[in-house]
């Protein structure tokens, strides 16, 4: 029987007693729910071929290829596999492939025009020791900034690229490196809680438009000393054949990148965006007179 608790005192729910194969629409829906509500869920106990993962996360909005293509599956674009290929051929530990994710709190693809609304992890294998995915809650964020800060960003877009202030792209290809900035607002209402968070990634945001650059770059830092609330916080810590997902537009997260690097931590991810807006009809078939 399907069972939902809560893990953490503001964020993250555990769903067990289900086979995510054999979902529909129903039966999926309190999952969808729960991810709304605690915004990062574990859905426990999983045995999934990579279309049966495909097909479920389809269930949650679009599935989109990442950009870093050489970390996708060379069958399935969609698909891109964290952990494999470690090392270099001179034996020497990958830091870009081990420590993906680890380098900061983040949230995921604030670079693009449509940033990912949620991005889904299956673990196929479990380091021993180490390699949890910390979250935590931009609703409890937003909720904490002081009033000045609330009312500088209220209306303000900030500007976003892959590498942001540091530049660092080692999982792009050439060709994709040096985009240029997305731009969204600092203040983001959820469109489905309707509930407002803090729209921030200290690694990957450029500046805050409309103000100086020394200010913009001070508000940046006070913003990533705030963006943590006590409480607001959850560490995920994988059993193989967990499926976690997290939505991107209330919640940052961040690998723990702390695990034996000899052993494997292996998932598989997909990156997940609001499904496109129907198209309109044309003039002419919408009837009328
Ligand atoms: O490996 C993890 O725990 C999370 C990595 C990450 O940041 C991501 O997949 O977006
Ligand atoms: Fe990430």
């Amino acid at each position: 029987m399907l069972q939902i608790r809560r893990m953490g005192p503001c964020i993250g729910g555990e769903v067990s007693g289900v086979d995510v194969r054999e979902l529909d629409g129903d039966s999926f829906a309190p999952i969808y729910r729960a991810w709304l509500t605690f915004g990062v869920i574990v859905v426990r106990g999983q045995k999934l071929k990579i279309t049966d993962f495909l097909r479920y996360s389809r269930r949650f909005g679009l599935v989109v290829a990442h950009p870093s293509k050489s970390t996708r599956h060379p069958d399935y674009p969609e698909l891109t596999i964290l952990g494999v290929n470690k090392f270099n051929p001179d034996g020497s530990l990958n830091d870009a492939v081990y420590r993906r994710g680890a380098e900061g709190w983040h949230t995921d693809g604030a670079y693009d025009e449509v940033p990912f609304k949620a991005t889904q992890l299956y673990a196929l294998a479990v380091p021993g020791a180490g390699g949890n995915t910390h979250f935590s809650s931009m609703y409890a964020a937003y909720g904490a900034l002081p009033a000045r800060l609330k009312q500088l960003l209220a209306g303000r877009n900030g500007a976003f690229t892959y590498g942001g202030r540091t530049g660092a792209q080692a999982l792009l290809n050439v060709e994709d490196r040096d985009r240029p900035p997305a731009l969204h607002p600092m203040i983001r209402v959820h469109g489905e809680t309707a509930r407002k968070s803090l729209y921030f990634d200290p690694g990957k945001i450029l500046y805050i438009e409309g103000l100086a650059r020394q200010q913009s770059d001070e508000v940046i830092e006070e913003l990533t000393e705030k963006m943590l609330q006590p409480d607001a916080a959850c560490s995920h810590e994988w059993q193989r054949g967990d499926i976690v997902i997290w939505d991107n537009r209330c919640l940052v997260h961040k690998a723990a990148g702390d695990y034996p690097p000899d052993e494997d931590r292996i998932h598989w991810r997909v990156s997940i965006k609001e499904p496109l807006a129907k198209s309109r009809a044309p003039e002419s078939a919408r009837g009328g007179n």
